[in-house]
This record gives C-alpha cells, sequence and structure tokens, in this order.
C-alpha cells in the first residue's frame, strides 16, 4: 500500500534482502551472543501485533511500557508501531507515584511492566481502569511473550495516515505535571528519511546501540536510523564504556549522551587506532562541552558530530556530516554548535515580543517542520500556549545563529538541569521537597558536574522551629522520585536569595554552588 504511513511498514520496506541476516546482535550482560534476524524481527512483531489484535482493543489504544532494555522490547515497539497502537514508553527509573501519574492520565489499554514489578504496577494500572497487564524480563520470560507465542507470525502492518498518532512520550515540565507530547507515524518517518541522507548513512554501516530505549534518543534516532537503513546493531543492555570501545573495530556508528564521550575518554583502550573504522560519532541530548568534543578529536581523530533535538520535535538541527557540495564552505562539524536546521526544519531565533532578531543575536528557539508534534496529550490549552500564531512550536531553548548558519544552544529560557542526558525538571523536585514536613520552600538548582555535565543541588528552608535533616529529605526524595531526580547534595539554610519582586534568584544559588564538583 503505497499510501500507508505507518512507520514499521516504511522501516520493514528498507530490511535488506536477505532476511536471514542478523539484524541485532546482543552484547555485555547475561543476554550477550544472542543474533536476532531481521526475519526474527518481523515475525516476533508479527506475533505480538497478532496477539493485540486477539484482544480486541479500541483504535487508539495506548500501550504504556516499563521495562528494562531488550531486544524483546525493542520487538514490543515494532509490533505496536505495526497494530497502529499508541506506544507510551517509561523510563525503568520512575517510581510509584510518577507510574501512577502516567497511567492514570494516558489511561493505557494495556500495561507491560518488568516482572519484578508486576505487583506494584498492576494494582496502579487496574486501578486505572487497565484491563492488560502483561510482564516482559530482559532474560526473554514474562506472559506477553508466553501469550504471544501462540499466534501466527505473519501479519499486514495497519494502515496510518501521516498524522496518526504513534507515541506519546511524557516529558516534565516547569509547572504542575508531566505532558504527553503526542508523536505521529508521519513525525518519526519525516525525521529518519532527513537523518538518513544527512547522516549519510551506508548499507553496510552498523550502530553501536547503548542507549535506553525510553526515549527519543535511543528509541527514534538511533533505532530509526538502523532499521530504515537496513543496518545491524550491536546491542548492549547497558552502556559499558569498555565494552563500546572493544566494539568500535566492528561497528561504524555511535550515538550518546555527552555522558557517554566523557566515559568513553577515560578508557585507556580509546586510542585512534580503535576508532579507525568508525564513520561518525554523534553527541546530542545535553550540551557537549568543548574540552570533551576537542579531548575527542585529540584522542581518535575523530570529529564528534553534535545534534539538537526534543521529544516534541525529534531531531531540529545537525552538523553536517561531510564535505558536501550543497554545503559549500559549511561542511566542518563545529564544536559549541548544533548544526544547521535540518532539511524541511524552520528554525528561528526571536525576541521577546516573538520578533525576528539579527543574526548573532541571543533569543528564544522556534522550529515549525513536519517533524514538530501534534500536541500534549489532553491538553490543548498547554498545546496552545506553547505554539505561536503561525505555526512555530516554542522550545524553550535560548540561542543563536551565526553568519555561516550554524545554530548554538546558549541556554534556557525553562527551568530545567539536563543531567546525564535525562531533563530534571527544579519545579517538580521542589514541590515534593515542599510537601514534606518541617519544610518552609526549597530551590534547586543545576550546577556542573564532571560525568553528568549538570545536577541538582536542592536548598531547603526550615519552618520556624523545625530542625530538617539533610540526609532524611534526600532519602524520603529517593522514596518518591526517580533516581536520576535525586539532588546530589542538599543545604539546610536560612534565607533564599530573593530580587526586588521576591523572586528566588537562582542564578545566585548557581553561582554559590557551581564549585561543589568541579574546581
Ligand atoms: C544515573 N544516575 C544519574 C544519572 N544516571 N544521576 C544523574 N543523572 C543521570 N543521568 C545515578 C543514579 O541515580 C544512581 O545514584 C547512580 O547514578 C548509578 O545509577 P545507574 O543507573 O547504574 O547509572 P549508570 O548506568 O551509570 O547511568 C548513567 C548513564 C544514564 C549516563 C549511562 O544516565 C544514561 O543512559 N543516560 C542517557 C539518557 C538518555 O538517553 N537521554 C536521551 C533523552 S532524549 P544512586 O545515588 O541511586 O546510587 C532527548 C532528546 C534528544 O533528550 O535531543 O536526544
Ligand atoms: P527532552 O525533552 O528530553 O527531549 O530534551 C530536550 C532538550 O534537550 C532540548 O530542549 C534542549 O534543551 C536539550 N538538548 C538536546 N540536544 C542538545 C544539544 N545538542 N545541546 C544542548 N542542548 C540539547
Amino acid at each position: 500500500m503505497n499510501n500507508n504511513h505507518n512507520l514499521y511498514a516504511a522501516l520493514r520496506a528498507a530490511f535488506p534482502a536477505d532476511l536471514d541476516s542478523t539484524a541485532v546482535e546482543t552484547v555485555g550482560g547475561a543476554q550477550a551472543g544472542l543474533r536476532y534476524s531481521w526475519r526474527d524481527l518481523d515475525r516476533a512483531s508479527a506475533m505480538v501485533a497478532n496477539l493485540f489484535a486477539s484482544m480486541q482493543l479500541p483504535e487508539g489504544s495506548r500501550i504504556a511500557v516499563q521495562v528494562e532494555k531488550s531486544v524483546e522490547a525493542l520487538v514490543l515497539y515494532l509490533a505496536t508501531l505495526r497494530s497502529g497502537h499508541v506506544f507510551l514508553p517509561l523510563n525503568t527509573a520512575y517510581q510509584a507515584g510518577e507510574i501512577e501519574y502516567f497511567v492514570g492520565n494516558a489511561e493505557p489499554a494495556v500495561v507491560v511492566c518488568s516482572p519484578a514489578n508486576f505487583g506494584w504496577v498492576s494494582k496502579i494500572a487496574f486501578k486505572a481502569g487497565t484491563r492488560h497487564v502483561f510482564t516482559l524480563g530482559d532474560d526473554r520470560t514474562g506472559t506477553l511473550l508466553d501469550r504471544a507465542a501462540h499466534h501466527s507470525d505473519v501479519h499486514t502492518p495497519a494502515h496510518s495516515r501521516a498524522e496518526d498518532l504513534a507515541v506519546i512520550i511524557y516529558t516534565s515540565g516547569t509547572t504542575g505535571r508531566s505532558k504527553g507530547a503526542m508523536l505521529s507515524h508521519g513525525n518519526m518517518l519525516s525525521n529518519a528519511l532527513v537523518l538518513k541522507d544527512y547522516w549519510g548513512w551506508q548499507p553496510d554501516d552498523v550502530l553501536i546501540h547503548a542507549l535506553p530505549i525510553f526515549h527519543v534518543h535511543g528509541l527514534f534516532v538511533a533505532i530509526h536510523g538502523a532499521l530504515i537503513n537496513g543496518s545491524p546493531m550491536l546491542w548492549l543492555n547497558k552502556f559499558e564504556p569498555r565494552a563500546v570501545v572493544e566494539l568500535l573495530p566492528r561497528a561504524t556508528v555511535f550515538m550518546g549522551v555527552p555522558t557517554l564521550y566523557v566515559r568513553l575518554l577515560a578508557e585507556p583502550g580509546l586510542s585512534k587506532q580503535q576508532a579507525a573504522h568508525m564513520r561518525l560519532f554523534i553527541s546530542g541530548s545535553a550540551p557537549l562541552l568543548i574540552e570533551t568534543f576537542d579531548e575527542w578529536k585529540a584522542r581518535t581523530g575523530q570529529t564528534i558530530l553534535e545534534r539538537y533535538g526534543m521529544s516534541e520535535t525529534v531531531m531540529i538541527t545537525s552538523n553536517p556530516y561531510a564535505a558536501d557540495a550543497r554545503f559549500g564552505d559549511q561542511s566542518e562539524r563545529r564544536g559549541n554548535t548544533v548544526g544547521f536546521p535540518l532539511p524541511g526544519n524552520e528554525l528561528r531565533v526571536v525576541d521577546d515580543a516573538n520578533q525576528p532578531i539579527a543574526t548573532g543575536e541571543i533569543g528564544a528557539i522556534q522550529v515549525r517542520g513536519p517533524n514538530v508534534f501534534k500536541g500534549y496529550w489532553r491538553m490543548p490549552e498547554k498545546t496552545a500556549e506553547e505554539f505561536t500564531a503561525d505555526g512555530f512550536f516554542k522550545t524553550g531553548d535560548v540561542g543563536r545563529v551565526d553568519d555561516r548558519g550554524y545554530v548554538s544552544i546558549v541556554g534556557r529560557s525553562k527551568d530545567l538541569i539536563i543531567s546525564g542526558g535525562y531533563n530534571v525538571y527544579p519545579a517538580e523536585i521542589e514541590a515534593t521537597i515542599n510537601e514534606m514536613s518541617g519544610v518552609a520552600e526549597s530551590a534547586v538548582v543545576g550546577v556542573p558536574h564532571p560525568d553528568f555535565g549538570e545536577v541538582g543541588v536542592a536548598v531547603v528552608i526550615a519552618k520556624p522551629g523545625a530542625a530538617l535533616d539533610t540526609e532524611q529529605i534526600i532519602a524520603a526524595l529517593k522514596a518518591k522520585l526517580a533516581n536520576f531526580k535525586i539532588p546530589k547534595r542538599c543545604f539546610v539554610v536560612t534565607e533564599l536569595p530573593r530580587n526586588a519582586m521576591g523572586k528566588v534568584q537562582k542564578n545566585l544559588l548557581r553561582e554559590l554552588h557551581k564549585g561543589l564538583f568541579v574546581s
């Protein structure tokens, strides 16, 4: 069906002719050494899709998934796409309160969780009205596969329109609760096709996949990139720097957040010779320090290609892949920049009055294009606020475009900390601290960190007469929030710096604590 925009159908059409060749090889951990052919991916995802069909799920059903990374979790994603249902990936670090919110808000028809979490996850799911809860372990166990085993391995992908919803990705917000960004088949397919061309994917590429698969970077950029090009993946369920260095001679493409590059640089085995077979190292999700960019070049002889994106937009900009007539003299991958707007994607930098500003000036980044999401799930007002009248999405990032057209991100208008590539919203941490007994108020700020790039630090004020223990505050946060959101340090003080309007001056707190982890 030529007019089928189903993303799985497009990925499937790009599988190589030899369906018995390796699509995924697992590396590291207890599941190392398994080979999945392209036919395996197609048949296994067909079986799960047929299981969903047998359950007669309503159209547009959400399939919420909180499982450890595994190739079977990838199969579940592909099955959801080909079924025409909506995939809702959830970070494995999320705690019960966070899951309760997502499940209550999205009302999934199906929830898939790790076998170890079935007790508490199923309680939350059933309470929210979910009828089907399956388990899926990272060792090929669980009720999902048991049930799917009874179904046919032949399945015709659903017919999807470009605008049909494929995925909901929750992103926290600067105020209130998380919002579900709705991405369509067309959003993701258009981006995957643009990147295939822009990054010069070649049929004999081999991708090292070492990122989690519940966020845009690992789930879309990496997986779609390999599949739409028919290229195999060397698959690590967990990032292990030594294993990645050992794999470099067998691979050509690697994608990571800056923390991964920092950790790889700490590996003595990383060298020009070891990286000689690699075609492309890509970084994104957080700012790549120029020191890391330069050190990588010196150690490996290769220049990291930095790109920029968001859950709401998939990829927006990228440094160029190579010297290419299309770019003229703009073929250089430049550190401290995120490159050019991707083809088909418009990017503008505006002032407070929403007016475009002069080249080189700093302002708010807005984007428009086929990759930009459909809006926030069941939040029409919030969606309307985040778009301009002429259809540009307000990214919340602050940047500039130089006279050669390179975009740089210089800050964020949203109060956000990016720690090891994960987004942490101070408002959520502060609200959780403020609910604790004896707390009058709190402020959470991001400070530089050598490994995670940035980490949170909490500054807390006690109510009159209350005695607060910082260790207890951290322990109480750990019980409620995903581990990467927990501030790495906590201070109890008597007052917070405020401006004349009474607003907490977070810049002063950041300045005060900026040397906590780096000299
Ligand atoms: C783990 N920890 C973190 C952390 N990850 N702390 C702050 N920030 C993080 N990102 C803490 C845990 O809380 C724990 O602390 C301790 O480190 C060990 O946990 P772990 O799970 O064993 O950590 P590790 O495996 O080393 O994980 C580090 C990491 C991981 C860098 C490999 O964070 C990671 O995979 N990051 C990638 C995130 C990503 O894919 N982002 C893409 C978003 S998409 P304690 O105290 O409990 O022991 C996006 C759009 C785009 O942004 O443009 O791509
Ligand atoms: P998320 O909501 O998890 O998709 O995170 C998106 C945010 O990550 C963007 O709005 C940026 O603030 C940030 N980001 C992504 N890539 C880069 C990059 N290369 N440099 C700086 N920030 C980035």
